[in-house]
């Protein structure tokens, strides 16, 4: 804990996690104190204002306005302050997050897809090369549209939810989303990125500690959106070996899961993700509540019986 990062825990700001991300943490602390000191100057400067000029001791309006040049200083003061910490730490530090990628072999490079309401992982494996993917492969088997006929996927590792990391080594993770704008942000990495559909967005960063981290979605992507959470795991080198090794071996041997009508009762049905708009005019979802209008006089027909909602 650092006595100068008071304002960022008050806030509940994870720790720091990463590298770079004391540099974060530097520019959000003295900008939270920086927006108190004004707040407080303005404020009484407000209060000395409202009784210095109260109509009783001034009846008469002054044409001449202020003669002193201190508010001047002042004002220069504050855009003076507020260019240097934009132009000479905030910039500064953008700019290397998107100019300076750590190179390809030195880096961990993953894949990260998000959906309504989850991200996806997709890992080289150990031939260091990602398999070929596009959407028509795409199935409830194959979240990711693997090419089955691509060598160099045979040997990939895509996860769900949960994403090891070594400790130590720079993360490049490429963003993409297959329906919607998602955001990829890792709080204690201080780290963010949009997945956008038909876009490969690269952040990356370098985590320092082990231990495990929260990763949530940060733009509003639907109604599911309050739940698209999942785990960043950073492990020691070896940890993360042995993640590797589990990993390579389940997806050797997974099977596909049985298709929807097979699926055991309980498990939702395959169809639009619950809590999605379906698009103008695409079919309506069977026993969607809505009821079939039936002609005047015709004798009602009730529809599906066995399923209506009513019944238990
Ligand atoms: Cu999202």
């Amino acid at each position: 804990m650092s006595s100068l990062a008071l304002i960022n825990e008050f806030l509940g700001q994870p720790p720091n996690a990463s590298s770079h991300g004391y540099q974060i943490d530097h520019i959000l602390e003295f900008c939270h104190w920086f927006m108190a000191a004004l707040f407080i100057g303005w404020s009484a400067f407000f209060i000395f204002v409202l009784i210095r000029f109260r109509k009783r001791r001034q009846p008469g309006a002054d044409h001449m306005g202020v003669r002193s040049g201190i508010s001047t200083h002042l004002e220069f003061s504050v855009v003076l302050i507020e260019a240097v910490l934009l132009l000479g730490f905030a910039i500064p530090l953008w700019a290397k997050r998107v100019n300076q990628f750590p190179p390809g072999k030195e880096a961990l490079v993953v894949h990260v897809v998000a959906q309504q309401f989850s991200f996806n992982y997709h890992l080289p494996g150990p031939d260091g090369q990602f398999g070929r993917r596009d959407v028509g492969f795409v199935s409830n088997s194959n979240p990711l549209g693997l090419d089955p006929n691509d060598p160099a996927g045979k040997d990939d590792i895509v996860t769900t939810g949960e994403l090891h990391v070594p400790v130590n080594r720079p993360v490049i993770a490429e963003l993409s989303s297959k329906d919607v704008i998602h955001d990829f942000f890792l709080p204690s990495m201080r780290i963010a990125g949009d997945a956008i559909p038909g876009s490969l967005i690269p952040v990356w960063f370098t985590p320092i500690k082990t231990g495990t981290d929260e990763v949530i979605c940060g733009q509003l992507c639907g109604l599911g959106h309050y739940g698209m959470k999942g785990t960043l795991v950073v492990d020691t080198p070896q940890d993360y070996e042995a993640w590797l090794k589990e990993r390579a071996e389940l997806s050797g041997t997974q099977t596909t899961p049985p298709p929807p009508t097979q699926r055991p009762p309980g498990e939702p049905p395959s169809g639009p993700t619950p809590g999605t708009i379906p698009l103008p005019g695409a079919p309506k979802p069977p026993n969607s509540g809505e009821q079939p209008k039936a002609s005047p006089g015709a004798p009602q027909q009730p529809a599906q019986p066995a399923q209506s909602p009513g019944q238990l």
